[in-house]
């Protein structure tokens, strides 16, 4: 039986288990919305936006182990969607947008919404395609499912014109595909594993520095076992929270700009530097010349070879899956006829380094801290939930005090740093996991830019909780412009807000205010209690909260700004290397 393109299309969504399709209708697609309304095998999300739909795709993605599909229609549709493209293109996130195209005859006739998704679209997916024949809409579907979950994984679009969809041809769907040009690693070199070994028993200061290659390989088991075999301190990427447990002795905190005391200076000193599914981005290492001044032996695990030495010279590349070479690694760990070198002395250092707790803060009894917030949300969720964040202030304070216990819970836009992304992506998450707390930590500007889809949360029935970390302020660009820009704060500040308790009542949710320290708490558990109902807390806090520790751009790694408390405490490091990656300590 001959099905139309559009038929062909949402029975390969079916055969690829497709759970639900983020989307948004529009005339070139109105042959697919024909189709998805008679077949039952997936759900169909009516978003409000179309970048909200790629990151409630790319959400629905990131926290389990699916690929997540968004529908847009030609021109506006596609364009609106590329914010979202780019953003799980930078996190190497496993997705697939189908978007519709105007008529192949019309295609480069300036057609009324027509654009070139495929040429826009080119330098931020893992890959696209053009669908020009009906007959290689089955194995196209295919091959993009393929290519965005293996290897490296990736947004892929498929751009499919109207008249295909309306065409007709016989469905078979393969069951497996072969890509010449395309083989992705697994295992990695015995040889280089075997280095590897080696190196990491005779360090006398080692380190396992690990990102979201490690949340997506889904290698933290074999992360927690080779730890433990070495006792190693371990320090994670922003993207790599909740790849080592945040609560473990081990775990010495998220490193970078606005790593740890102990991360940092952890980072920088160490002898051994085992890299796994991290790279080494400016916001972890700053300026690679003061990060290799340090002398260190550099191991590197990843899936994407060109990520291994991209920034930073490394002495054992291992090209793999995470997983097998983990699992590789600990078996040539375990053969080894090497003793391990005594590193009692490396952990005194970083227990020193600890001691300070570069995380503190001080919580009066007047203006609420953001940071207790999120300490708050973390006891009072018991570490349990998911937790979406948007892009500023908050997303660092979530990122340093809600300590995630586990990989996939923690939600964010690292490498793009999209506003915008925490409510679409808070949507995602608990459409895959209904039965789980989900929290949006965000800031008032941030929740802006996707608010409308409070609207789609409660057609569907997605209670969320948004916690809304409201200072009035643009708070990270006010911060910059604090310690760059003489306090002069252009544009970042909003004159006017919404009353954001009538706005999520307007929305048909509940609404709350806080503005006392002491509400905090009670609020919170108020809030995660009201397990059917999307709550949207309004806290007031503190308007001039600074995130510390902060490396600036262009310092050294342990060039940090420190908190108050930290400022005037000496506190030297083991191997001096170069005075002025110790200047601002004191
Ligand atoms: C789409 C987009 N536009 C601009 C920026 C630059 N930017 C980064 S953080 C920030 C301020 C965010 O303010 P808010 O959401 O209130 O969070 P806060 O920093 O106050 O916690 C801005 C404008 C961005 N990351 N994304």
């Amino acid at each position: 039986m001959e099905l139309t393109g559009a038929e062909i299309l949402t029975r390969c969504l079916a055969e690829e288990g497709v759970e639900y399709v983020f989307g948004y209708p529009g005339g070139a697609v109105l042959e697919i919305y024909d189709a998805i309304f008679r077949q039952d095998k997936f759900r169909h999300v009516l978003v409000r936006h179309e970048q909200a739909a790629v990151h409630a795709a790319d959400a629905y993605s990131r926290s389990s182990d699916k690929v997540g599909v968004a529908l847009v229609t030609s021109g506006p549709g596609a364009t609106n969607a590329v914010t979202g493209i780019a953003t799980a293109y930078m996190d190497s996130i496993p997705m697939v947008v189908i978007s519709g195209q105007v008529n192949r005859p019309a295609i480069g006739l300036d057609a009324f919404q027509e654009v070139d998704m495929v040429g826009i679209t080119r330098p931020c997916v893992k890959h696209n395609f053009l669908v020009k024949d009906i007959s290689q809409l089955a194995e196209t579907i295919k091959k993009a499912f393929y290519i965005a979950a293996s290897g490296r994984p990736g947004p892929v679009v498929v751009d499919i014109p109207k008249d295909v969809t309306q065409q007709k041809a016989k469905f078979s769907y393969p069951a497996s595909i072969q890509m010449r040009a395309y083989t992705p690693a697994q295992k990695g070199h015995p040889g280089q594993i075997k280095k590897a070994a080696q190196l990491l028993l005779d360090a006398k200061r080692p380190l396992l520095y690990i990102g979201g290659g490690v949340v997506l390989g889904n290698a933290a088991d074999e992360v927690r076992e080779i730890s433990r075999m070495l006792g190693l301190p371990v320090t994670n990427t922003l993207m790599g929270l909740g790849a080592h447990p945040g609560n473990d002795q081990q775990n010495i905190g998220m490193l970078g700009m606005h790593g740890t005391f102990e991360a940092n200076m952890t980072m920088q000193n160490c002898d051994v530097l085992l890299a796994v599914g991290a790279r080494f981005d400016d916001r972890v290492i700053s300026v690679p010349q003061h990060f290799l001044s340090s002398p260190k032996k550099i191991i590197h695990i990843d899936i994407d070879p060109s990520s291994i030495a991209k920034r930073v010279k490394v002495d054992v590349p291992i090209v793999g899956h995470v997983k097998d070479v983990l699992a590789d690694l600990i078996g040539a760990i375990q053969q080894s006829d090497h003793k391990q070198a005594d590193i009692t002395n490396w952990w005194k250092q970083i227990e020193a380094w600890r001691a300070p707790n570069s995380l503190h803060f001080d919580q009066g009894s007047d203006i609420i801290m953001p940071q207790f917030v999120v300490q708050k949300l973390y006891e009072v969720t018991g570490g349990n939930a998911f937790v979406t964040s948007d892009v500023g202030q908050h997303q660092m304070f979530a990122a340093q005090y809600y300590r995630f216990p586990e990989p996939k819970r923690w939600i964010n836009s690292g490498g793009l740093g999209t506003m915008g992304f925490g409510l679409p992506a808070a949507m995602g998450v608990k459409l895959a996991h209904p039965d789980a707390d989900v929290c949006c930590i965000t800031g008032e500007a941030s929740i802006q830019m996707n608010i409308q889809e409070l609207s789609t949360c409660k057609q569907y029935h997605v209670p969320v909780k948004v916690i809304n970390l409201n200072n009035r302020y643009l708070g990270m660009v006010r911060q910059w412009q604090e310690f760059f820009y003489g306090n002069r704060y252009s544009e970042s500040y909003m004159d006017a807000l919404p009353d954001f308790v009538k706005l999520a009542e307007a929305y048909g949710h509940v609404g709350m205010r806080i503005d006392k320290p002491a509400d905090v708490e009670g609020a919170l558990r108020e809030a995660m209690a009201l397990k059917d109902r999307l709550v949207f807390m309004d806290f007031l806090t503190d308007q001039q909260a600074n995130v510390f520790p902060m490396v600036q751009n262009g310092k050294g790694l342990t060039q940090m700004d420190l908190p108050p408390h930290m400022r005037n405490l000496q506190i030297a490091p083991p191997t001096p290397v170069n005075e002025r990656d110790y200047g601002n300590l004191c």
